[in-house]
């Protein structure tokens, strides 16, 4: 993760270096790979459609998760990346996304609301992931969640587990929460699902590393609409309204000989991910 100054949860400046992101209608995971995601040529791509039918779109709100899950609890940060992490009730935390005002960490100072981005619930809630599907669009190579169902503690579990968990999060949080420019974790393409509320994307271009620079797009992403973010693209985003996505990291032919050399070469990064997974946590050395 890399800092940058806070931005303003505004709307997008019209049209940042007066580009524009594509747009398509459900896309087949075919014309993805080809058009979107090929390297040397990857474009982000804003995907209308994919949700249709998916009972996450009726069936996730606020007051579900809070009636449903509100007894657990989540770490809030001030945002992605931070190192001010909380762990609180979740139903509160809730309580306090639908209403700001309500005091969630009495005497701690943060510059943007607080945000619950690491709630990863599809092991322990496996009937989450059966409300939505991407496999139309996304061809993800990491192993199947239907690895959840092999047998307890065989290799496909334990790799199902250790995908699920660090590479797929519900993020909650009210209006201005923010996730500072950065490169996803070991090369991997993101999707980025708005369940409700809008959420302002900024991104740079593969190779525009130059910090404080003003983003070669922006865009904002309504409820129902998925953004495809292509390996390499920096960006950073800002809840303009209170706000769920579902959001997931993936690859696939496109990008798996940069995901495998960030697994050699970052064995810290995917390790981390393993410790997520109890099995795994006991055999790594600490
Ligand atoms: O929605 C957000 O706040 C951050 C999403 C994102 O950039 C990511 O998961 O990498």
């Amino acid at each position: 993760m890399v800092s940058a100054a806070l931005p303003s949860p505004q709307e997008p400046e019209a049209g940042a270096q007066g580009a524009t992101i594509a747009r398509r209608t459900r896309v087949l995971a075919s014309e993805l790979n080809r058009a979107f995601l090929s390297q040397g040529s990857t474009q982000p791509v804003l995907l209308t459609g994919l949700t249709d039918g998916w009972p996450a779109m009726e069936r996730w709100s606020f007051e579900f998760f809070a009636k449903t899950y509100g007894d657990e609890r989540v770490i809030v940060t001030e945002y992605l990346g931070s190192k001010n992490l909380h762990k609180v009730g979740f139903g509160r935390y809730l309580d306090y996304v639908r209403d700001p005002s309500v005091d969630l960490l009495p005497g701690q100072q943060a510059e943007t609301p607080w945000y619950s981005p690491y709630w990863s619930p599809f092991v322990d809630h496996p009937e989450l992931s059966a409300d939505f599907d991407v496999s139309e669009t996304v061809e993800n190579w990491m192993p199947e969640a239907s690895g959840i169902d092999a047998a307890e503690g065989s290799s496909e579990a334990l790799m199902a587990q250790w995908a699920l968990r660090g590479f797929s999060w519900l993020f909650i949080g009210p209006a201005g929460t923010y996730t500072p420019r950065h490169l996803d974790t070991l090369n991997t393409h993101a999707w980025n699902t708005q369940i409700c509320g809008r959420k302002r994307f900024d991104l740079w271009t593969p190779g525009h590393s130059a910090q404080g620079d003003a983003p070669d797009f922006q865009v904002v992403l309504e409820p129902g609409e998925t953004l495809i973010i292509p390996m390499g693209w920096a960006h950073a985003v800002v809840a303009l309204e209170a706000s769920i996505s579902l959001t997931g990291n993936f690859f696939n032919a496109t990008n798996s000989a940069s995901f495998f050399r960030t697994i050699y070469t970052q064995p810290d990064v995917w390790q981390a991910k393993a410790r997520l997974v109890p099995a795994l946590k006991a055999q790594l050395t600490p």
